[in-house]
């Protein structure tokens, strides 16, 4: 893309060290009208514009897509993966049972933290008391209509767990438990290494439970900084993410489309 950006760029008239042919010995001012040369100018920065354009509306898809991940017909906000984790029993359950698509274990915050689902900390809840994970936002989960965020799992095991928020990151709120019945499955399979097990990989079905934030005293239009879990069982904690929209650049393809059509009548009159 960026190639292909640069060489529209060397190529339009307007390239910085290149000298406009309307003003170069080739176009004598005042027979531009009907000189069939110039016509060829203006095709060449029609060209240029509607390749420009183009790229516009590609990289502003991109950038629509990158913002996003997905699992399945779930649609995360990169943005909202969490930044910072603490585990009560300061990490030394999560540093036996990591899952990871890699043979590694991710650390902190990379267990839970990071827009994929290629991580995560299996059976939370298994050994001794079990930890709390909480997890940090920079970038805060707003309560829209609807679902605002996604706790995904991997299902090895099918388990409860508690959950509650935190709107200024620092003070949670009363944790509600949700029961592995509202587990969504996403049709997604991961591949993961285990800590706790130096075999491996093992195939593992994502779900996802959908929380509404209205559901834990968040008011509509208020929003969350921190996110909390804690589990019984055996429960496989992949991410706990934000599903806020990205907003769509749709105003700046409006503006390269009003650019065009600019140019379009300057190079047409
Ligand atoms: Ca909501
Ligand atoms: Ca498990």
């Amino acid at each position: 893309m960026l190639k292909a950006l640069t060489n529209v760029l060397q190529e339009s008239p307007f390239a910085a060290g290149k000298k406009s042919p309307a003003i170069s010995q080739d176009f004598p001012v005042g027979v531009m009208n009907f000189n069939p040369v110039n016509n060829k100018v203006k095709g060449h920065l029609m060209m240029n514009a509607q390749k420009l354009l183009t790229i516009y509306i590609a990289l502003a898809a991109a950038s629509i897509a990158s913002a996003q991940a997905t699992l399945g017909s779930y649609v995360f906000n990169n943005a909202q993966f969490g930044n910072s984790f603490t585990d009560t029993d300061g990490g030394s359950l999560a540093n036996g049972n990591w899952l990871n698509t890699v043979d590694a274990n991710p650390g902190n915050p990379g267990m839970l933290t990071g827009a994929h689902f290629n991580t995560g900390i299996a059976n939370i809840g298994l050994f001794g008391p079990s930890p709390t994970y909480q997890i940090g936002y920079s970038t805060a989960i707003v309560n829209g209509a609807g679902a605002d965020l996604g706790v995904v799992v991997a299902r090895f095991s099918a388990d409860s767990f508690d959950f509650s928020v935190s709107q200024d990151g620092t003070n949670f709120g009363v944790a509600s438990t949700i029961t592995a019945s509202t587990a969504l499955a996403t049709g997604e399979i991961r591949q993961y290494f285990y800590g706790g097990n130096s075999s491996g990989p093992f195939g593992a079905n994502l779900f996802v439970h959908l929380i509404d934030l209205s559901d834990f005293g968040v008011a509509s239009g208020a929003s969350i900084l921190g996110t909390r879990v804690t589990s019984l069982g055996e429960l496989d904690l992949v991410r706990v993410a934000g599903m806020n929209a990205v907003p769509e650049p749709s105003s700046m393809i409006a503006l390269g489309l009003g650019a065009v059509a600019l140019l379009r009548r300057k190079a047409t009159r």
